[in-house]
């Protein structure tokens, strides 16, 4: 279904403009609970999207083109490092609200989360913003291979509650196991318009 993806342009400051595409999926989510990893993966790319050893890598907003404009994938800034300087911290924060407020166009929001976790008040802030604005959004559980099956489901069905959303809503994800991969094409395409 991705056949062809490609790094279209990244925002790194408040002057840049902020691209009108259609058809933007974001990605967002805590830093380290594997977005760019999610990219990569879905996209059968191996370096398209920068995975860091240390959390706190992808410093801005990365637009990545998706089979020649079908669709973009954008790539947050992960939110809730706390390594990060407060001075890093803010510069992210602004960029963030700012780059939303002003009016960025986006279609869906995935917002992924290490099944293991908890959400984060940042995670609920997140997806306050999007039920605000009128977005949109699926939760995608990362890491999904590092659990027992029945612990994993476990954790979807408490994730459901914490998010207020059906287990119809929540989506398991492995970059090791591509049998996940089928059902976010899937939703993908539901979220183009493209069910038959
Ligand atoms: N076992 C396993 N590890 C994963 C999976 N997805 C991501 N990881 C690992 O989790 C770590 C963080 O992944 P990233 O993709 O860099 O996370 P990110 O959300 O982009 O992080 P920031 O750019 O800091 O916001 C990396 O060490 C990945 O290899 C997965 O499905 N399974
Ligand atoms: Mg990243």
């Amino acid at each position: 279904m991705i056949k062809n993806a490609e790094y279209e342009i990244g925002i790194f400051d408040l002057n840049q403009e902020i691209p009108n595409y259609d058809n933007v999926i974001a990605i967002v989510g805590k830093s380290n609970s594997g977005k760019s990893s999610f990219i990569n993966s879905i996209c059968n790319r191996k370096n398209l999207a920068y995975v860091g050893k240390t959390p706190g890598k992808t410093r801005a907003l990365i637009y990545y083109k998706i089979n020649k404009g079908e669709f973009y994938f954008l790539d947050f800034p992960g939110y809730g490092y706390a390594e990060v300087s407060e001075k890093e911290k803010k510069k992210w924060g602004t960029l963030i609200e700012s780059t939303l407020s002003k009016g960025i166009k986006i279609k869906h929001a995935f917002i992924l989360i290490d099944h293991r976790r908890t959400p984060s008040e940042d995670d609920i802030m997140m997806q306050r913003y999007f039920v605000y604005h009128n977005i949109p959004f699926t939760i995608i559980a990362t890491k999904a291979d590092k659990s027992s099956k029945s612990v994993l489901n476990n954790r979807l069905r408490l994730l459901s509650n914490d998010f207020f959303v059906g287990k119809d809503n929540i989506y398991p994800y492995s970059i090791l196991d591509n049998r996940y991969k089928e059902s976010i094409y899937k939703r993908i395409n539901s979220i183009l318009g493209k069910d038959e």
